[in-house]
């Protein structure tokens, strides 16, 4: 996306204001689809209201509007102040999923695809100042094998259509994160890039600053960065430079350090523009088998997770977000991966601030269809591997630009150590090669920190199977041996089975980390059974014992982190009791008995478990 003020995190400064348009808006199901027909960009007619930021789909009491699929629309007015005029007014989207168009005044300011990063319109010459304006937004939730993530849209015999995920999570949809009203400088900072450097006890912090200056403009950038007491440590002038750290505090796993980085533009002494990060001091490396932070080995203990919740779906909730990071704590988790898309900006800067690790993970998740394809071939039709179909070209477009935006967004956050380009991909076609390359390669030409990549390999993946994981820094297992595979009385043939598969990739000799990024087994909160059944709290503990006893037994083995943090909605099914029920904590973030002995287990071992110095 191009780079501009509007997409940098919003915050008020001296020269930005930033205001929330949060609240209750109008809200209209296009079940017709004759939204644009009848001039909705105008206002949407009679309408209920509903709160912004949310899923729009648990608010309500019948079954068509939570599985509404295809446009929907939101509207609400807001005020735009007289002496806004002259500056660049914008109205920033932390996200509306999947895709949305924007209409101010009933013109069409914006289009977005995608439904899990921000996206900011320009409303400048739209805007009514010193009076009211309309803000409308289309919406729509449909899936399809060219957007991410994958599913398809079938119609059903009466006209409604229907979305078909791809994917293990329900498909919540709206405007899930906050919405804010932008007032910036017209001469801007459209970037900031910080690339931390450690060498012995000394630390660096090299910088570029973006702008945005009207041609013939002489501007100056200064940075200034300060500690956590608000002093200044070093200041530089310029909009390029490696600066010096004085007595650098190091940013480390659950004991953060933050450093505020302060960016300005002047021209001719007069301040035009200001915005900061946070920033912390670290690298992150990869060496042989161990991942290093500041050049120490770190074993991640940890979840998947969902953004997920009763009645808000997947939208944005400060409480949510607190509580689960009061969770991870007590459990003695130091990481956890965004699973299956990036989440909402503040999560990580609650990551920076507690010191968590986290992989990012892009939304490119359900590029796998056996399922449709195993009909296909009882129909006697060929399977089509995932990455041999026509709608590939287009879907890698979308993917390309999911990583590089992602990336544009959270490459600054100290908590950010990895990124996942992909979930459970089909990787086993020689297809997938070229399209895994350009994934990864893209990766890595948009970080400025040139962080390691992964993703997640999925179960039929295997040592001499998987064709992608060649690409991968740090190798990332979604393994559920002991519930998919060989699960209940069989977990014992299921270990067997674990301990084969790994002394196959032992075999392999890739010289990388592997990390567990999903294992578990679903339990059901009120069913206790001696001896343990599937679906028990007794069995989940012993589904994570077993595991774990295989991970002890395998150096190369430098994290776990189980599926999943907590309960989560999901599409219904035979396999799913109102959703997928592998969290340790409940959806309503209480401990089912497996998170005591988690708790256990992961305050027992170092954070440096498995270093070559412990082994
Ligand atoms: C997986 C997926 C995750 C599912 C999980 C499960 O492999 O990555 O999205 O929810 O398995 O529980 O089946």
């Amino acid at each position: 996306m191009k780079k501009t003020a509007a997409l940098l995190y919003p915050r008020s400064t001296a020269a930005r204001q930033a205001v929330s348009l949060d609240g209750m808006w109008k809200f209209r199901l296009d079940t017709q689809g004759s939204g644009i027909v009848d001039g909705w960009k105008d206002g949407i007619g009679p309408a209920d209201t509903i709160p912004v930021p949310a899923s729009f789909q648990d608010f309500f009491t019948d079954k068509n509007s939570r599985e509404y699929t295809g446009d929907f629309w939101y509207e609400t007015e807001f005020f735009v102040p007289p002496e806004r005029k002259g500056k660049s007014v914008y109205i920033r989207f932390g996200s509306v999923t999947h895709r949305g168009t924007v209409f101010v005044n009933g013109a069409e300011i914006a289009r977005h695809e995608g439904g899990f990063l921000p996206f900011a319109a320009d409303i400048a010459k739209r805007a009514n100042y010193g009076g009211s304006n309309r803000l409308v937004v289309k919406g729509n939730n449909e899936l399809s094998e060219t957007n991410l993530p994958v599913g398809r849209t079938t119609s059903l015999p009466d006209g409604r259509k229907a979305a078909k995920p791809y994917f293990d999570f329900f498909n919540y949809s709206g405007i899930q994160r906050p919405v804010r009203l932008l007032a910036l400088p017209k001469t801007a900072i459209t970037d900031l890039s910080l690339i931390p450097r450690l060498n012995g006890d000394k630390a660096e912090l090299e910088y570029a600053v973006e702008t945005l200056v009207e041609t013939g403009e002489e501007m100056e950038a200064r940075l200034s960065v300060l500690d956590e007491e608000g002093r200044i440590v070093v200041e530089a002038q310029g909009a390029k430079g490696v600066l010096a750290i004085p007595n650098p505090r190091l940013w480390k796993v659950r004991d953060a350090y933050l450093y505020r980085v302060w960016a300005r533009l002047y021209r001719n002494g007069e301040l035009l523009d200001e915005w900061y990060e946070d920033s912390g001091l670290r690298t992150v490396e990869i060496r042989g088998t161990e991942l290093l932070l500041n050049g120490e080995s770190v074993y991640l203990k940890g979840f998947g997770k969902h953004e997920d919740a009763d009645l808000i779906g997947r939208g944005y909730s400060l409480a949510h977000i607190k509580r689960d990071f009061e969770l991870m704590k007590w459990i003695g988790a130091n990481s956890f991966r965004t699973s299956h898309y990036p989440y909402a900006e503040e999560v990580y800067l609650m990551a920076d601030r507690e010191g968590f690790l986290v992989i990012d993970e892009a939304p490119a998740v359900g590029l796998f269809d056996t399922t449709n394809n195993a009909l296909d071939t009882v129909r006697g039709k060929k399977k089509v591997p995932f990455f041999d179909k026509e709608t590939l070209p287009e879907l890698l477009e979308t993917h390309l630009k999911a990583v590089q935006d992602m990336i544009a967004r959270d490459k600054n956050h100290p908590s950010v150590i990895a990124w996942s380009l992909f979930n459970e991909p089909e990787d086993t076609s020689e297809t997938a090669i070229p399209y895994f390359k350009a994934v990864f390669d893209a990766a890595l030409d948009s970080d400025p920190q040139k962080r390691p990549r992964t993703f997640a390999v999925i179960m039929f993946s295997r040592p001499d199977t998987s064709k992608g994981c060649q690409f991968s820094d740090f190798i990332c297992l979604n393994r559920y041996y002991g519930w998919y595979v060989l699960g209940g009385c069989d977990i014992d043939i299921a270990e067997q089975a674990l301990r084969s598969e790994l002394d196959g990739w032992k075999a392999q000799h890739l010289n990388k980390p592997f990390m567990f990024t999903e294992y578990g087994a679903d339990t059901d909160s009120g069913l206790h059974k001696l001896p343990s059944v599937q679906w028990s709290q007794e069995y989940q503990i012993e589904a994570l014992e077993m595991n774990h006893r295989v991970f002890d037994a395998y150096d190369f083995i430098k994290g776990e982190q189980v599926w999943a943090f907590a309960d989560f909605q999901t599409g219904e099914g035979i396999h799913r009791l109102d959703g997928n029920k592998k969290g340790i904590f409940t959806r309503q973030r209480q401990p089912k008995a497996a998170a005591f002995y988690l708790k256990n287990r992961r305050e027992s071992l170092p954070e440096n478990y498995k270093s070559r110095s412990n082994i």
